[in-house]
C-alpha cells in the first residue's frame, strides 16, 4: 500500500515537473536569417549595390578573413533547401529579411524589379505552402548605396524614402504576411557606425552622425506603421514593431543601480520610449545627459536633435508588441578617466565601464557571454517601464566555431528558454514566441564566417553550400514537437 501511494506520488510529482517545462498553447517558436548575411546574389540581375556590398568590397580589412557576403549561403538561388530546413525543423514561423535594393534597385519606388518580386513571393509562398508563417523584416542593415550617397540615415528625408518602400512591400506582400518588424537593431546600425564606425557605411561621427540616426529611424519606423495602419490594416489584420538589440545591465555593486539604469536608458530607452512610453520622446536621462555633454564641448544646441511635439505624437504608440533581440549582458560600474575607449569595454558617453562575473561563460563572438537570467530580467524591465504588452523574442543564440557536435549552443537554448518559462510561469509575462538565431551558419558581419550561430551547418566550400543538420537542429526539433523543454 505504501509503496503503491509512493510510486503515485513520484508519478505525481513527475508529471508536475514535465508540465512546469511545457510551454504555453499557442507559444510560437521560429527561426531567422537577414537578406545580406544569407542571400548572396549581390549583383544578380538588377539587384543594385546596398552599403554593405560597397563596405566588404571597399573596405574589406574591417573584416574578418576579408571575407564578404557576394555569395554567402546563396539562399538567392537555394531557397527552396531553406524552406526545406524549416519544415524539418517544424517551425511555426521563419523570420527573414527584405533586401531593399533587390526589390527597389534604385532606392526609390518609381522602379520596382520583377526579379526581386518573384524571389520574395517565391520564398513566402513557398513557407505558406508547408504551413510556415513569414516574419518579415523591412530594414536589416542593407540600405541601398543610392540613399547612403544622399547622406543615409542622417538624412531627415529617409523618413519618407522609408515610407515609400514599406509601401511597395505592404502592398505587394501583405495579404500574405502578417506579422512584420520594420527595423532590425537600430541600436547596431546607428551606434555600430557612428559611434564605433565599424559597421557599413563606416562613418565615425559619435557626437552628431548616432543621434541623427537614432531620431530618423525612429520616425521612419513610426512612418511606416502608419503607412500600415492607414492603407492596409484594415483589409490584412497584421501586427508591427521595430526590433531592438537589448543588452542586459546589471549593477556591478549595489551602489551601481542608478548607473545601470542610466546604462539601460542610454541604450535600451533611446531607441525605445518614444515608440513604447506613455509620454514619448527621449528619456528624460538621456536627454539631460547629452544636452549637459554638448554644452560642454561647444556645440550651440543639443547634439541629441529634439522632437517637436507632433513628431512625439507621431511616433507613440506605434507597435502591436516588442520584438525582443537578446544575446547578452554586462555589469556597470564608473569608468575611470580614460579608461573606456569604444562600446566593446562600456559606454564612454555616460562613463560606464563594463564588467562580467567570472562564471559568465565567452561565447566564439568577443562579446557575447552566457548569463540566462539577463533575459527574464530585460523583459521585466520593459514591462515596468513600458506596461503591460505581448513580447516576441526575434532573435536569441549561440556562437561557436565550426562543427555539428554544438552541445553549448543546446545548453544555451535551454538555459534561455527556461528563463522565458519562468517569465511567463511566475512573472505572467505575456511572451507569445521565440526565434532561434540563426537557421544555418551565415555571414556575421566583421567576424566574417568565422562565429557560427547556425542551427545547420553550411560548407562555405563547396558551390552547392551544402547544409547540414547541428546537434541543435535536432534538439529544436524535438522541442517544437513536444512543445516543452523536456527533451532528453
Ligand atoms: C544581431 O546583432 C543581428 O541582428 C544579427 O544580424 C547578428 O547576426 C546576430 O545578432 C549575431 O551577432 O557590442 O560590444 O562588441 C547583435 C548585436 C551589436 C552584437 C554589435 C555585437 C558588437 C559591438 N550586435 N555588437 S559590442
Amino acid at each position: 500500500m505504501f509503496s503503491t501511494k509512493l510510486v503515485l506520488f513520484s508519478f505525481l510529482v513527475a508529471a508536475v515537473a514535465c508540465e512546469e517545462l511545457d510551454f504555453p498553447p499557442g507559444f510560437q517558436f521560429g527561426a531567422a536569417s537577414a537578406a545580406y548575411q544569407v542571400e548572396g546574389g549581390w549583383n544578380a540581375s538588377d539587384k543594385a549595390e546596398n552599403i554593405w556590398d560597397r563596405f566588404v568590397h571597399d573596405k574589406p580589412h574591417f573584416i574578418a578573413d576579408l571575407a564578404n557576403g557576394d555569395v554567402a549561403c546563396d539562399s538567392y538561388h537555394l531557397w527552396r533547401r531553406d524552406i526545406e530546413m524549416a519544415a524539418e525543423l517544424g517551425l511555426h514561423f521563419y523570420r527573414f529579411s527584405i533586401a531593399w535594393s533587390r526589390l527597389l534597385p534604385n532606392g526609390f519606388a518609381d522602379k520596382i524589379s520583377e526579379d526581386g518580386l518573384n524571389y520574395y513571393n517565391n520564398v513566402i509562398d513557398g513557407l505558406l505552402e508547408k504551413g510556415i508563417q513569414p516574419m518579415v523584416t523591412l530594414y536589416h542593415w542593407d540600405l541601398p548605396q543610392s540613399l547612403q550617397d544622399l547622406g543615409g540615415w542622417t538624412n531627415p528625408l529617409i523618413v519618407d524614402w522609408f515610407g515609400d518602400y514599406a509601401r511597395v512591400v505592404f502592398s505587394h506582400f501583405a495579404d500574405r504576411v502578417k506579422i512584420w518588424i520594420t527595423i532590425n537593431e537600430p541600436l547596431s546600425f546607428c551606434d555600430g557606425t557612428y559611434s564605433y564606425g565599424t559597421n557599413a557605411p563606416g562613418i565615425y561621427d559619435p557626437e552628431v552622425g548616432t543621434y541623427l540616426c537614432n531620431k530618423n529611424v525612429l520616425l521612419a519606423h513610426a512612418k511606416a506603421y502608419r503607412i500600415y495602419d492607414k492603407e492596409f490594416r484594415e483589409m490584412y489584420q497584421g501586427e508591427l514593431t521595430l526590433a531592438n538589440h537589448l543588452m542586459w545591465y546589471e549593477p556591478f555593486t549595489p551602489e551601481d543601480e542608478e548607473l545601470a539604469e542610466t546604462a539601460r536608458q542610454y541604450m535600451v530607452g533611446r531607441y525605445s520610449h518614444a515608440v513604447y512610453s506613455k509620454e514619448g520622446g527621449w528619456p528624460p536621462v538621456v536627454e539631460k545627459i547629452i544636452a549637459e555633454e554638448s554644452k560642454t564641448k561647444g556645440y550651440s544646441k543639443s547634439t541629441l536633435p529634439a522632437f517637436t511635439d507632433e513628431e512625439i505624437e507621431f511616433i507613440r504608440g506605434t507597435f502591436d508588441y516588442y520584438a525582443v533581440n537578446h544575446y547578452t549582458s554586462r555589469l556597470t560600474r564608473l569608468a575611470e578617466e580614460g579608461e573606456v575607449r569604444d562600446m566593446t569595454q562600456g559606454l564612454p558617453e555616460i562613463n560606464v565601464t563594463y564588467e562580467v562575473q567570472p562564471d559568465w561563460k565567452r561565447a566564439h563572438s568577443s562579446w557575447l557571454f552566457v548569463y540566462p537570467e539577463g533575459l527574464r530580467n530585460q523583459i521585466l524591465w520593459l514591462r515596468e517601464r513600458y506596461g503591460d504588452m505581448k513580447f516576441i523574442v526575434t532573435e536569441n543564440g549561440y556562437s561557436s566555431s565550426t562543427g555539428s557536435q554544438d552541445t553549448e549552443r543546446i545548453e544555451y537554448y535551454k538555459e534561455y528558454l527556461k528563463q522565458i518559462l519562468l517569465g511567463i510561469k511566475e512573472d505572467g509575462l505575456n511572451i507569445a514566441g521565440y526565434t532561434a538565431w540563426t537557421l544555418m551558419d551565415n555571414f556575421e558581419w566583421g567576424d566574417g564566417y568565422n562565429s557560427r550561430f547556425g542551427l545547420y551547418q553550411v560548407d562555405f566550400t563547396s558551390p552547392e553550400r551544402t547544409r547540414t543538420p547541428k546537434a541543435s537542429a535536432e534538439f529544436y526539433k524535438k522541442l517544437i514537437q513536444r512543445h516543452s523543454l523536456n527533451v532528453d
